[in-house]
């Protein structure tokens, strides 16, 4: 029997007022009535599977139902929003992997813990501090079944033979992966399908010891030479991944042991290496990438029938993002020939402070709680997961948890959703007000409303300007030095980041400003106990906190 704990239970006075007046009669009666109707209310809805599917670097422009100019169809996304609900102003917490996923799980942006910037490598040790809760714990204690399927990239403790990051004996198994994170069970690879070690994880340990080495592949394979396992093929991750996810949902809907279940799928696709299976090879006619996204859209079709076919879908919450914007190693140039824009006209890629390095599809599918082909304007962030959640179970957050987390329960149930397309009312209620990204150097940039303040004088990424050029983008060199310091963008009058107004708006930019370094300093940015901030003197991105006493 599923256990639920419902905050309405907890907080009657029950156990406050243990007199024997009719005052106390009185309130006792009160309390049992409360706790009656809570008990109603709880049977009455029975939480939610969660099904949180992570693309790897897909573009917002990647899916058509965000771009009518995409130069493929992906009809089993555009299917899933038209029976639910697509944000267009959904955000990862970071432009690129690692600290989005960090933030993902624990409600809590990445550069409050170690990683100020950059991702992690295949042979790294854990990002997640020991004890944090995450998603998957916080639904594992309250009666759910979790799963992991998928790209961790978040660290792993690897038994070592040396002192050297890959000196690691891959018979014996690692400490600190997914299992000590809240899930049940994990199956998958330690980081991006490009980093070595090329191994199949399975819970704790590799289900090989490799036994030859790979080369540098170029692209648009492109992936990093190292140690690959005799079971792993690049080729067959994706779908073994979607196997594994198949296999799950069959065996949750045969074992009717009342339990709801979490399944986090963190995709490696299509993130380089671009590795379409031969029947999608070809099939757009545009890119491999864009044959790649087109095979990731199937599987998602795939997922949704399966979870129709075992009757789970209806109260099932689907949520389908992506980890940061489209990677500029998938070929800009290439997609251009083709009208087809990654970013739809927002403007940057992964790494960048500009929306198109985190301003992501997100659509959420829910049949039992979500009006169908309902769209919305809010601004949501992909680490308020945990706060939803929170609130889907009717329970409390402690204040050591989810700290930058705010639930957007209120828009699935249909507050702010409107009908999809032309001549949608911008109006939106205010779940989010506020939020914070990072690029990849991480330097910072904060959103309020229509306004976008970026802490720097780039793009903080590899799109210009940049001192530091990418080799995928055709980018020149530029000192900073000669830009104005902080960028200020409108975006309700300008979404493609093209006119910096700072010049004009100077209260904007102190107002901001100061927003950002109190949510920085008191190691939240919601409501709550101030939590430690674990910066010191070290750390170069938040040099301009002088600007702003
Ligand atoms: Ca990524």
């Amino acid at each position: 029997m599923f256990e639920i704990k419902c905050h309405v239970i907890r907080e009657t006075p029950f156990e406050k007022n243990r007199g024997f007046g009719s005052r106390s009669h009185r309130v006792i009666l009160t309390a049992v009535a409360a706790l009656l109707m809570a008990v109603a209310a709880c049977a009455a809805t029975p939480p939610p599977n969660i099904v949180y599917i992570l693309a790897d670097d897909l573009g917002i422009g990647d899916v058509s139902c965000y771009n009518p100019k995409s130069a493929w169809q992906t009809p089993h996304l555009d299917r899933l929003a038209r029976d639910g609900l697509r944000f267009t102003d959904a955000h990862s917490a970071s432009s690129l992997c690692t600290p989005a996923r960090y933030a993902l799980l624990t409600g809590r942006y990445a550069w409050r813990g170690r990683l100020k910037q950059g991702v992690l490598q295949g042979y790294h040790p854990p990002l997640i501090e020991a004890r944090r809760p995450t998603v998957a714990s916080f639904l594992r204690e309250h009666g759910y079944t979790t799963a992991v399927f998928g790209k961790w990239h978040l660290g792993l403790d690897w038994t070592r033979t040396g002192t050297q990051l890959e000196n690691v004996d891959f018979a014996q198994p690692f400490a600190n992966g997914p299992l000590a994170y809240g899930f049940d069970r994990f199956f998958g690879i330690s980081a991006s399908l490009d980093m070595p070690p090329y191994v199949w994880l399975a819970n704790d340990r590799a289900t090989a010891v490799p036994t030859a080495t790979v080369a540098d592949s170029p692209v648009p394979k492109l992936w990093r030479g190292g140690p690959i396992g005799p079971d792993f093929k690049m080729e067959d991750v994706q779908p073994r991944l979607i196997e594994k996810s198949l296999t799950f949902f069959a065996e949750r809907a045969a074992a009717r042991d009342g339990k709801p279940f979490f399944l986090y799928l963190p995709l490696a696709a299509p993130h380089t290496p671009i590795l379409p299976t031969r029947e999608f090879d070809g099939k757009t006619k545009v890119t491999s990438y864009g044959d790649f996204v087109v095979q990731v859209d199937a599987d998602i079709g795939r997922l949704l029938t399966a979870l129709e076919k075992h009757g789970l879908a209806k109260n099932t919450l689907i949520i389908f993002t992506s980890d940061n914007g489209f990677a500029p190693a998938a070929n800009v140039p290439a997609h251009a020939k083709f009208n087809h824009d990654p970013s739809a006209g927002y403007r940057g890629y992964k790494s960048d402070l500009f929306e198109g390095g985190h301003r992501v599809p997100f659509i959420a599918h829910w049949p039992a709680t979500i009006k169908a082909g309902t769209t919305t304007h809010a601004l949501v962030e992909q680490l308020d997961l945990f706060a939803t959640c929170a609130e889907i179970l009717n329970t409390q957050i402690a204040a050591t948890a989810a700290e930058d987390s705010i639930s957007f329960l209120s828009l699935l149930r249909g507050g702010g959703a409107m009908p999809s397309g032309p001549g949608v009312s911008p109006v939106i209620p205010p779940v989010r007000t506020s939020l914070i990204s990072q690029s990849a150097e991480g330097r910072f940039a904060i959103r309020e409303g229509r306004w976008k303040l970026l802490l720097w004088a780039g793009s903080g990424g590899w799109s210009s300007p940049t001192p530091a050029p990418g080799q995928w983008l055709q980018t020149h060199r530029t000192d900073l030095a000669t830009l104005p310091p902080f960028q200020l963008y409108d975006l309700t009058a300008d979404p493609a980041e093209t006119t910096n107004v700072a010049n004009t708006h100077p209260e904007i930019i102190q107002r901001l400003g100061r927003l950002l370094r109190a949510d920085i300093e008191r190691g939240r940015s919601t409501p709550g106990t101030p939590q430690p901030a674990t910066f010191g003197t070290d750390w170069p991105q938040t040099a301009w906190m002088t600007n702003f006493p």
